[in-house]
């Protein structure tokens, strides 16, 4: 590269926040075009800070998905939280992310909160995201939405957009965010679309396997962690990879088991599949189920997973 190109280079980072189940990891996704972070109509789906990278010159943008934001109650929540809110202080512009279609009253909390870290000069400037759009029928309904919310948490900018579809408007949210972004060299390479690491990534195809299986409380109360993860060249192309998912007690192996082992097959096989078509190439996928009753509990644990 020479001096010439990094002296047109522009480069921004971007902090998707909001509360659970908002869009922001179908939204980060859809930015990229590709799939990075991983997406369940359950709450809670993303447990830390997922990157991707857009580069498209001279522009680079940084975005980071972060957990939803909602009420902690334990060390694992709390985690999650901060790696929310630490986000913004890396970042250049926060995307308020909400659903519009919810009843923006169950925000307070965290608008109150966002503006005290603003008060505190934590925050950068704050752009609302009016997402899933699609399923508000009154127009009118939106706008009076967008004007109160945008008060609410002083948004220097709003939009309206559907991440679910492919001409919702997400577009022009990254021609906006490339217009702000200001002359500094690129922090990554062109090819690179995230710093997840393969064996994170994995383990979060396989949790979010898990979240499609599983009812209730339970995709909660366990964790994926992947041993091996090996790219081989012979008999041909294909990557072979082993995780353990960890549960709490032992009715939860019982449950993930399955009836002669019928559930964790179809789980396997789920992740699998998504894992093979992720990585363009022959996925082999072992999973085993492991008793660690207080695996939430230990920072080495929550470490492992990205949280800290
Ligand atoms: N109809 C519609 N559904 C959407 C839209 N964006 C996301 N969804 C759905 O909303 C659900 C939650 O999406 P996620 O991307 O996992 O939400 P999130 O904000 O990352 O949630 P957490 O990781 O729990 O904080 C999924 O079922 C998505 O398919 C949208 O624009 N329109
Ligand atoms: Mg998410």
């Amino acid at each position: 590269m020479t001096a010439l190109d990094i002296a047109a280079q522009h480069f921004s980072t971007i902090a998707i926040i909001g509360p659970t189940n908002a869009g922001k990891s179908t939204l980060l996704n859809r930015i990229l075009r590709q799939k990075v972070a991983i997406v369940t109509p359950k709450v809670q789906t993303t447990r830390s800070r997922i990157t991707g990278i857009l580069t498209e010159a001279p522009h680079q943008l940084v975005f980071i998905d972060t957990p939803g934001l909602f009420a902690p109650k334990k060390l694992l929540d709390r985690a999650m939280l901060k790696a929310a809110w630490d986000s913004l202080e890396m970042a250049d512009i926060a995307l308020f992310t909400v659903d519009a279609s919810k009843d923006i009253s169950l925000l307070e909390g965290f608008i109150r909160q966002l503006n005290q870290a603003k008060e505190h000069g934590l925050v950068p400037p704050v752009w609302l995201v009016l997402n899933q759009v699609d399923k508000v029928k009154q127009k009118e309904k939106l706008l009076l939405l967008a004007q109160s919310l945008s008060q609410q948490v002083q948004a220097d900018q709003v939009f309206m957009i559907s991440s679910t579809k492919q001409n919702g408007g997400v577009e022009n949210l990254v021609q906006s965010l490339k217009k702000a972004s200001k002359p500094h060299p690129w922090a990554h390479d062109e090819e690179e679309i995230t710093t997840l690491p393969n064996k994170l990534f994995a383990a979060e195809i396989t949790r979010e396997a898990l979240m499609f299986a599983m009812q209730n409380e339970l995709p909660y109360v366990l964790s994926v962690e992947t041993e091996q993860w090996e790219e081989r060249t012979t008999p041909s192309l294909s990557i072979h990879i082993s995780q353990v998912i960890l549960v709490k007690t032992e009715g939860q192996k019982a449950i993930i088991v399955g009836k002669g082992g019928q559930s964790i097959k179809a789980i396997g096989q789920r992740s699998r599949e998504q894992l093979s078509k992720l990585y363009e190439m022959p996925v082999h996928l072992k999973l085993f189920v492991k008793l660690a009753p207080k695996w939430d509990e230990r920072s080495e644990n929550l470490a492992e997973i990205g949280l800290h």
